[in-house]
């Protein structure tokens, strides 16, 4: 697929100059006309030049700007259906690009962002909640190889000090939850008066600033700076994970505000959450737009995993609970949208699965960079899809989900109908999305067709048989040293004091 990708790159580079060689010689009947002609000719030439100017730069290697919401289920964008928030600036990307129907992630966190970097399902390289193994390849240290600057701002949550996020490929950062580890220490605020690291220094803000205005800000200016491209500006966002607080577009909106430690509580500011990270979605694409780079940046919206179990939303009549961490379609079907404007036809819609490992070969093949031969990626490039010409969707995606690691963890493969497990549970997750009725036991009374689909399954799942690669804990040091964290707990708790936040 990776190679189908750059082949359709190069056609269309070709399909520029075959208009350039035309030109060319209609340039040259015209200079044997008579000088009205020729002024005519001229102009022709003037038009043309335009317009070779503009094919010429859209060969150039496109900007990638990949933004993740965090907590975010497919349930909670009005352009999937959903109808307990307002998203208008999600739908004008959907409007402007391609709207995916059936991507999706891992249940929680740091499952998924390691897969979305690194390209390799979780049972190859997933240590332990909160860690991405320093041995990794990561998409940033590819596309910077490729002569992409590159940038990352929002959430990291994945260990490696302040040096971590340059080793991983990335040249900048405004990132929280970096150098305060949970296990060690107090994670400060993420959203009112937030504690930040910014290009290896720890910045702690008192002054009313709101966590995401500030990572987008850092992200904004990165791409004014690097206007001339190609870049790649990762924004994992920090948005709108609990906990559930005001935000500067709220009503009670408290400058003054400490943050709201890690509680769950007050669900309904989910609402106002949303349309915030709905508008620093459309702050980017402003600032795209004044640079002028829209048409030769490609701009991604995806979400780490579902909304929150405490979230409630709606889908015209159907209530849709917030399923996070769990491997149903409420903890990993997440929204994805797909802008680029010129390129990508408008208001397309994309039913084929995508799953977190292909994100990794797609960004490749838009960069007309290759894979490090050391580096066998799981998934596939979805550029064919994107660029509207013939692709070959996946007939299946894998899942191997363990939150604290170790060497078990949920396994299974599905399609857009059913879901078989390691241990022979079968779902029909076309109409069961929450899995409630096992139909393992039904196996004899399906239709051919359902059976020849559970087989193909069944042969699939086999190929990830004893492939589990238990690696070394990176991070000793960081590791919970169980009592005295339970005695700082306490000790804060009974200060008043936020505990250490168990985020996910
Ligand atoms: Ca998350």
């Amino acid at each position: 697929m990776f190679q189908a990708g750059r082949r359709e790159i190069a056609a269309n580079s070709g399909s520029c100059l075959f208009d350039c060689e035309n030109r060319s010689h209609a340039l040259r009947k015209a200079e044997r006309l008579t000088p009205l002609i020729h002024l005519i000719a001229a102009l022709c030439l003037l038009i043309g030049s335009e317009k070779l100017s503009s094919a010429a730069e859209s060969t150039a290697l496109p900007n990638i700007v990949l933004i993740m919401a965090d907590d975010m289920g497919y349930e909670c964008v009005e352009a999937n259906g959903g109808t307990s928030y307002k998203t208008p600036r999600l739908n004008e990307l959907a409007k402007s690009g391609m709207r995916f129907t059936h991507c999706y992630s891992q249940p929680i966190c740091t499952p998924s962002r390691v897969e979305l970097m690194t390209g390799l399902y979780n049972q190859r390289n997933y240590i332990r909640f909160g860690v991405l193994d320093p041995k990794q390849i990561t998409f940033a240290q590819i596309l910077k190889k490729a002569g992409y600057k590159t940038c990352i701002a929002g959430k990291w949550q994945l260990e490696g000090g302040l040096e971590g996020p340059h080793h991983f490929g990335f040249d900048e950062y405004c990132l929280w939850q970096l150098a305060r580890i949970p296990t060690l220490t107090t994670v400060p605020s993420r959203y009112p008066n937030p504690g930040l690291e910014i290009n290896g220094k720890i910045v702690d803000f008192h002054d009313g600033s709101y966590g995401p205005d500030i990572v987008s800000d850092f992200l904004c200016d990165f791409i004014r700076r690097n206007r001339k491209g190609p870049f790649l500006a990762y924004y994992p966002m920090i948005l709108p994970h609990w906990p559930f607080e005001p935000t500067p577009d709220s009503q009670d909106w408290d400058p003054r505000s400490p943050g709201a430690g890690h509680s769950q509580k007050h669900p309904h500011y989910f609402v106002d959450m949303v349309a915030y990270t709905d508008k620093m979605v459309g702050k980017i694409v402003d600032q795209l737009d004044e640079l002028g780079i829209r048409e030769n940046t490609v701009l991604i919206f995806i979400c780490d995993n579902g909304t929150a179990t405490t979230v409630t939303s709606r889908m015209g009549h159907r209530v849709i609970k917030g399923g996070k961490g769990l491997t149903t379609e409420a903890g990993m079907h997440v929204p994805m949208i797909v802008s680029w404007p010129g390129t990508i036809r408008r208001a397309t819609v994309c039913d084929d699965l995508v799953d977190f490992t292909d994100f990794l070969p797609t960004l490749v093949s838009l960069a007309k960079t290759t894979i490090p031969a050391d580096l066998s990626p799981d998934g596939q490039s979805f550029l064919p899809q994107l660029l509207g010409k013939k692709a070959i969707p996946r007939r299946w995606i894998y899942c191997w989900y363990a939150r604290n690691g170790g060497p078990k963890g949920a396994e299974f493969v599905q399609n857009k109908k059913w879901k078989l497990y390691r241990d022979n549970r079968i779902y029909n997750i076309g109409n069961d999305r929450l899995e409630q009725k096992n139909l393992a036991d039904s196996w004899n009374t399906l239709p051919e067709t359902d059976k020849s689909q559970l087989e193909m399954l069944r042969h699939a799942l086999a190929k990830y048989d004893g492939t589990r690669r238990l690696l070394p804990e990176p991070y000793p040091e960081n590791r919970p040293k169980k009592r005295k964290i339970r005695k700082r707990q306490i000790r804060k708790l009974q200060q008043g004091s936020p505990a250490p936040s168990t985020s996910n």
